[in-house]
Formats: structure tokens, C-alpha cells, sequence
């Protein structure tokens, strides 16, 4: 069976972007793969987290994956910090990995930005982390948001490396694995920046543990433009993704329609039937329903469980076990193809 390996970071409120870009897809995949999925708390410290936020945090990510329909029976949900392997394994890939690599990487550019300097080293080899992350488990599938395709592509070139390095087939070449609409939710604020996290206006994105009255009133803010809603005309020529000048003409529009879209299932075509020529006031009454009725109960599944902490540490403590009975005979096959002693 392929097995499915993929990562959520404890930095935060979770939101609608790690939702539809991730946490949403993990579910559907258990009916066909052994999935493993982490709260990668040693990801998260590579940017300053306060430790007394980081338990609740990673308890956060956890409760959301079961709230959202991830089975800790079936499935395996652990934090990275429990399982050593991804620590041991990261090394190895730091001597693997090339500095011209990670000097290519956008994530470290933009998270850095004119701090470059004072960044720490972490945040530089974080995709060599996550490269350890899959292999550790030698995943095949990997589901992610459209902003992780180029660490995935790193990871790829990790393991095709070390295969060819030390002369062995030991890693598989991961397949990333990107979903349909909306895999690229933008800030409510401002169409052209990902709705993340670490966002400092709490009016840029929609978490998960937001109540009713707040996703409405957030999506009643969000930044719009003056015109109607635009119709079909907006598709390219496969008439199933938006043009990309039109897109960019109009940012905030198109994220609103695909937020609808990959909320309600539909595609972004029947999408822009619907609402074309609609004013922003009427769409955004029915987006703050359908949000409500789809969100709503996943948070408050997540603040019942969050009221539950021992419930929750007990799921990933079980998980780490699993996990870590999985990764032990590759960081032991590692070894002695590295040739340290006594593997
Ligand atoms: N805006 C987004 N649209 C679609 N997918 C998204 N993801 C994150 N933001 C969006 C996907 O969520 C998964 C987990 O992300 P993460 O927490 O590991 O890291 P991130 O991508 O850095 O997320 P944030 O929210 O932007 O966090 P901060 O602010 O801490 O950096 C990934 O699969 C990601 O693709």
C-alpha cells in the first residue's frame, strides 16, 4: 500500500487556508493509503514560538485533524518532537542537500526577507527537515498546498541524490499530491499575500476555531473592488481555471468565488454562473453562510477536544509509538549505508 506522509505547523490559529489546502484533503485520502500525519512542532521552532503556547498550539493542530474526520485509530497522528528519527535523519540530508538548493528556496526568502542574517540556520534547512520528515517513513504521496510544491521538488532531489551518492534504491521519489479548488487560499486583506498564520491582522483569514458571528463579520470586511461579481467569461481556455490577467485584475474577487467554490464542492465554473453579475453584498451573505455551516461544526468539535488535553496527548503519544516502530529499520538501513559504526 503507498503510504501518505504530509505536516501542519503549531504556529497559530489555524484557518480556512490550511483547511482547504490540507487538513480537508488528509481526510479523504485514509480510504486508500496508510496515512501518517504530523504536528511538525520542530518546523514551527525554526521562527520564535512562545513555549508556552507551543503545547496548546500543537494540541490545536491535533484536535482540528480529529475534529476534521482523521480516524487516531486508523490513521496516525503524532508531533515530530516525540519521534527522534526526523532529527537523525535531517542531518544525514543537511550533508546531502546543497547550499545552491536551498539558496533557490522562495519560502526562506519571503519568511526572512530583509532579516536574512539575523534568520536562523533552522529556517535555511527547514526543507531538509521536512525532506527527513517524509523519507523517515518513506512516503510515497505527499498532499500539500500549492505554496509547498517547491520543497516537495527538493525533496525529490534529496532522495534521488542520496540513491545516487551512496549507490542504493533505499528512498522513493515522493509524489506531491495537490487538490482541486482553492489550494491556495489568499488573506481576506489583500488577494495577492497567502492567508497564514502568522498574519498580524486577525481579519486576514478565518480560523477554524472562529464562531459564527466572526467568520461572518470577517467576510463582511474582506477587501473587495467596486465592480459585479464576474461571470464565466473570467475562465481560460480549459475552461475550468481563471485566466491569469484576469486574476490578477481582480484578486480579492477570484479568491472570494474560490473560497465558495471549494467550499460548496462545485467547480469554479458553475461557481461564476452562479454569482455573475451579483453585488459583493449579496455573495458575501451567502459565502458567511455556507462558511458558518461548514466550519462551524469542525470548531466546535475542535474546542471540545481542546477542553480535553489528556485525551489529546494520549492520541499523540500512541502516534509517536507508531510512528516511530515505522522509521526505525530506515534510519537503521541509513546508517549502514552511510557507513557509521555499530548500525
Ligand atoms: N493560504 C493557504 N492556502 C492553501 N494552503 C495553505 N496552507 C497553508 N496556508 C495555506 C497549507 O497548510 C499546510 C500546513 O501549513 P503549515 O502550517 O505547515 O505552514 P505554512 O504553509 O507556512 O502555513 P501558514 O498558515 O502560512 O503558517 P505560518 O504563518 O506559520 O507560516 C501546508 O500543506 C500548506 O500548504
Amino acid at each position: 500500500m503507498s503510504r501518505i506522509f504530509s505536516g501542519v505547523q503549531p504556529t497559530g490559529d489555524l484557518h480556512l487556508g490550511n483547511y482547504l489546502g490540507a487538513i480537508r484533503n488528509f481526510v479523504g485520502l485514509q480510504a486508500d493509503f496508510e496515512c501518517i500525519y504530523c504536528v511538525v512542532d520542530m518546523h514551527a521552532i525554526t521562527v520564535w514560538q512562545d513555549p508556552k503556547q507551543l503545547a496548546p498550539h500543537t494540541r490545536e493542530v491535533a484536535a482540528a485533524f480529529i475534529a476534521s474526520g482523521i480516524d487516531p485509530e486508523n490513521s496516525i497522528i503524532f508531533n515530530q518532537s516525540q519521534v527522534t528519527a526526523h532529527a537523525e535523519l535531517a542531518w544525514v540530508f543537511n550533508c546531502v542537500a546543497r547550499m545552491g538548493w536551498l539558496n533557490r528556496m522562495t519560502q526562506f526568502k519571503e519568511k526572512a526577507g530583509k532579516q536574512r542574517e539575523n534568520a536562523s540556520v533552522g529556517l535555511y534547512v527547514y526543507p531538509n527537515l521536512m525532506a527527513a520528515d517524509i523519507l523517515a517513513y518513506k512516503a510515497t504521496h505527499v498532499p500539500v498546498g500549492e505554496d509547498q510544491k517547491q520543497h516537495l521538488e527538493l525533496t525529490r532531489d534529496i532522495a534521488i541524490k542520496f540513491n545516487n551518492d551512496f549507490e542504493t534504491d533505499c528512498f522513493p521519489v515522493v509524489e506531491p499530491l495537490i487538490f482541486g479548488e482553492a489550494t491556495r487560499v489568499m488573506s481576506l486583506r489583500d488577494g495577492t499575500k497567502k492567508m497564514s498564520k502568522s498574519d498580524p491582522s486577525e481579519y486576514s483569514r478565518i480560523n477554524l476555531t472562529d464562531g459564527a458571528d466572526d467568520i461572518a463579520s470577517k467576510i463582511r470586511k474582506a477587501k473587495t473592488d467596486p465592480g459585479e461579481l464576474p461571470g464565466p467569461e473570467a475562465l481560460a481556455a480549459d475552461g475550468l481555471h481563471v485566466e491569469g490577467e484576469a486574476e490578477k485584475a481582480r484578486p480579492e474577487a477570484f479568491n472570494l468565488l474560490s473560497i465558495y467554490a471549494a467550499l460548496s464542492g462545485q467547480s469554479m465554473a458553475v461557481t461564476l454562473e452562479q454569482f455573475a453579475g451579483a453585488q459583493f453584498s449579496a455573495f458575501k451573505g451567502e459565502l458567511a453562510d455556507l462558511s458558518v455551516a461548514k466550519l462551524g461544526p469542525i470548531g466546535e468539535e475542535m474546542q471540545r477536544l481542546m477542553a480535553s488535553p489528556d485525551h489529546v496527548d494520549a492520541v499523540l503519544r500512541d502516534g509517536a509509538e507508531r510512528a516511530a516502530v515505522i522509521a526505525a529499520p530506515v534510519i537503521k538501513e541509513v546508517h549502514e549505508i552511510v557507513g557509521f559504526l555499530g548500525s
